[in-house]
């Protein structure tokens, strides 16, 4: 049987459902491409959520209830910092502590990120191969009716309550994508872009270098998979971003921002009746229930992507 490898763009919790999903079905066939933009310092700490979210999801060792962190956590080390007079809003665990102790330690050492990655998840057991989009920093600002701020500051600390005007990704110009991502791009038999917020999570890895043209030149076919079902995001403030940002919240409207580079488009059952309107961008439609819950519904929705672009597991 001919060898088939995917490439999976992710963000973070959403993303890392349908990269379990796909890992069921092509185990190390698949290689997923972690957003960056949302990582920080804390501390003295390199904190990179998505990658630790998709890390951990891989591994089967995220929390249930948040889907990000590690399950069973505890938060002693946060406790005492917070006698310390500490903000302890991130809600760092004392298991998911030694996850950026280590990667901070590693780093200083002189490893790159893309190494420190493939260590840690190696060695928690994800079978899929997790890569960070670049080894750069880029960091993703959120410019509100409340001034610019860091990315954690607008998700976490502010519950993405401030209203958004405009995001960039600082650094992610001068950045490059690895030669991992780019020679995991050129192998790839199809690429998925996971249903993670279109704003946040996918723009800043297409940000990054020269991503966006890359995936635009691939003869291998590119799917999307909606993150947005009925005008709601599944998870997350992607509808709220969209309505300020002046766009009307619906999967058609992500279908357009990614018209440039992707060939197909799953669509929720729920959102049926915009496939006419998804196929006049020159895409092709599946048609699927895109919600994720447990392990079998990952699978079927990897399954959908997969069968978008014609691809057999
Ligand atoms: N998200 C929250 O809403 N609150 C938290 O306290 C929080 C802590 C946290 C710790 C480690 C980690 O890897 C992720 C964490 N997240 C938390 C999730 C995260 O910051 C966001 O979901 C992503 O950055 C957006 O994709």
């Amino acid at each position: 049987m001919a060898v088939v490898r995917v490439v999976l763009l992710a963000g973070g919790v959403g993303g890392a459902k349908l990269a379990e999903g796909l890992q069921q079905l092509l185990g190390e066939r698949l290689t997923v491409v972690g957003n960056v933009g949302d990582d920080f310092e804390l501390w003295g700490l390199t904190i990179c959520p998505d990658l630790d979210t998709l890390m951990y999801t891989l591994a089967g060792a995220a929390s249930a209830e948040t889907g990000w962190g590690v399950a069973g956590d505890t938060f002693a080390a946060l406790e005492m910092m917070a006698r310390y007079g500490e903000e302890v809003w991130f809600r760092l665990g004392d298991r998911d502590l030694a996850t950026h102790v280590l990667r901070t330690a590693l780093l200083r050492q002189g490893w790159r990120l893309t190494e420190v990655t493939a260590h840690l998840a190696a060695r928690l057991g994800a079978r899929a191969r997790l890569l960070p989009v670049t080894d750069a920093p880029v960091r993703t600002r959120v410019l509100t009716d409340e001034g610019e701020l860091a990315f954690q500051e607008y998700f976490v600390r502010r519950r993405w309550q401030p209203a958004v005007r405009a995001i960039r990704f600082a650094g992610a110009e001068e950045a490059r994508p690895t030669p991992e991502v780019c020679s995991a791009l050129a192998s790839a038999e199809a690429v998925v872009i996971a249903p993670s917020n279109p704003f946040v999570s996918v723009e800043p890895i297409l940000a990054v270098g020269d991503v966006r043209a890359r995936l635009r030149a691939l003869e291998a076919p590119v799917v999307a998979v909606t993150p947005i079902v009925g005008g709601e995001a599944i998870k997350g403030p992607a509808a709220k971003m969209c309505r300020e940002l002046g766009e009307e919240p619906s999967a058609l409207a992500v279908a357009r921002r990614y018209a440039d580079f992707i060939d197909a488009f799953v669509l929720d059952a729920r959102d049926a009746a915009l496939a006419p309107a998804v196929e006049a961008l020159g895409l092709r439609v599946v048609v699927a229930d895109t919600m994720m819950f447990d392990p079998e519904s990952r699978r079927r929705v990897a399954r959908a992507a997969l069968e978008a672009v014609g691809v057999e597991p």
